[in-house]
């Protein structure tokens, strides 16, 4: 009973916690499991020679905690600081009843992989292991956001990338609540991500802060060069690109006209960039691919909507090969609003009275 009060939770809460909150449910699952490594000590068993309750009990201990932690990046349980317990954990796992009777790695791997990676609204995990969501060690990453905002998504791609934890706010653009106001003051805009009540503004300093804070994979390239390379390409799709390619869509005329010329000299830059790779970032998504979600995603949608022709296959077709790329990729999938929910998004704000239609200002 000890195990699944004392000991487990801390475990837990070790995997999914950062910083100095784990370090502190570290500390006391290693308090908890010093116990367990005296009782087992010259048993192969907790039970003794066979399986008895306490081994049953302390299933996660031998076979979920070692997947998670190895996922999460969590050391605990080492042969040098728990031997006995250690051993038992390889005496258990290859017991061939518990074999029998437990998921297989890869089965776990797969859902809690996909469990990291889950939109928010749908990730699931087992919170009654934890007193409260408060003492997670989760909810000092924070982010206010906006679902439709592709400034926020970048984010949150990012925050995925890393399999960071975190707690999301949904911002009301019309209504902007105290928080963006105190957090945001300058900009007063989403994203603004709170680490340890610390704000940051403005996504793709977020996204460079969040790759330099959590481990896993890069997000900016290691080479110096190419990592300028890549703040370039963010930076023109930002300050050219995407202004030019949004007002291409809500112009007309010979306004128009000069937005998509403009739009065109800019994609046909990118296009070039593009050239042999799968994704701006070489065979894997990064910065450039992240910051270009707009351009995969809700340009198409508005596009479409607005009857705007922009990125064809003719005439750019390492970009249009792109889109599809990016389109088909899981990990994007799962972290950009379904087209259906941006259509119904942007008819709504087309079809609004003046002073309630919202479009972000470029
Ligand atoms: N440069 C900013 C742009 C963020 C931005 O434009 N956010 C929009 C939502 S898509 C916003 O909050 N708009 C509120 C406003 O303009 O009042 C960034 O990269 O974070």
């Amino acid at each position: 009973m000890t195990i699944y009060l004392q000991c487990m939770p801390a475990m837990w809460k070790a995997c999914w916690s950062t910083g100095e909150e784990r370090d502190k449910n570290k500390e006391e699952a290693i308090q908890h499991l010093t116990f367990l490594e005296n009782e087992i000590k010259g048993g192969k068993f907790f039970g003794g020679d066979t399986i008895g309750l306490v081994d049953i009990t302390a299933n996660f201990i031998a076979h979920w905690f070692g997947i998670i932690a190895e996922l999460m990046g969590v050391e605990l349980i080492t042969q040098d600081k728990f031997p006995n317990l250690s051993k038992w954990v390889d005496e258990y796992t290859n017991s061939n009843f518990v074999k029998e009777n437990l998921p297989p790695k890869d089965k776990l791997v797969a859902f809690f992989k996909a469990r990291i990676q889950a939109p928010h609204e749908t990730k699931y995990f087992p919170m009654d292991l934890l007193q409260s969501t408060e003492v997670i060690g989760m909810a000092e990453v924070k982010l206010l956001g906006f679902w439709a905002s592709p400034f926020s998504r970048r984010v949150e791609m990012a925050l995925k990338l890393k399999g960071v934890e975190y707690e999301f706010i949904e911002e009301n653009l019309s209504n902007k609540s105290e928080l963006l106001l105190k957090y945001n003051p300058v900009h007063k805009k989403v994203p603004v991500l709170l680490h340890n009540g610390k704000p940051i503004a403005e996504s793709l300093i977020i996204i460079e802060y969040i790759d330099q804070t959590w481990e896993g994979p890069s997000i900016l390239p290691e080479d110096p060069y190419e990592r300028a390379m890549a703040r370039f390409w963010a930076k023109l799709l930002d300050e050219k690109c995407m202004p030019a390619m949004w007002k291409a869509c809500w112009s007309t005329g010979e306004e128009q006209e000069k937005n998509k010329e403009e739009a065109i000299e800019h994609l046909t830059f990118l296009e070039s960039e593009l050239k042999g790779k799968k994704f701006f970032g070489g065979d894997t998504i990064g910065l450039v691919d992240i910051t270009a979600n707009f351009v995969a995603h809700w340009f198409g949608i508005i596009a479409e909507l607005m009857g705007v022709e922009l990125i064809t296959q003719e005439k750019f077709p390492n970009l249009s090969k792109w889109v599809d790329e990016h389109a088909n990729s899981s990990f994007v999938k799962e972290n950009l609003p379904s087209k259906d929910k941006l259509v119904a998004f942007f008819k709504a704000r087309i079809q609004a009275p003046d002073e309630t239609k919202y479009f972000p200002k470029v």
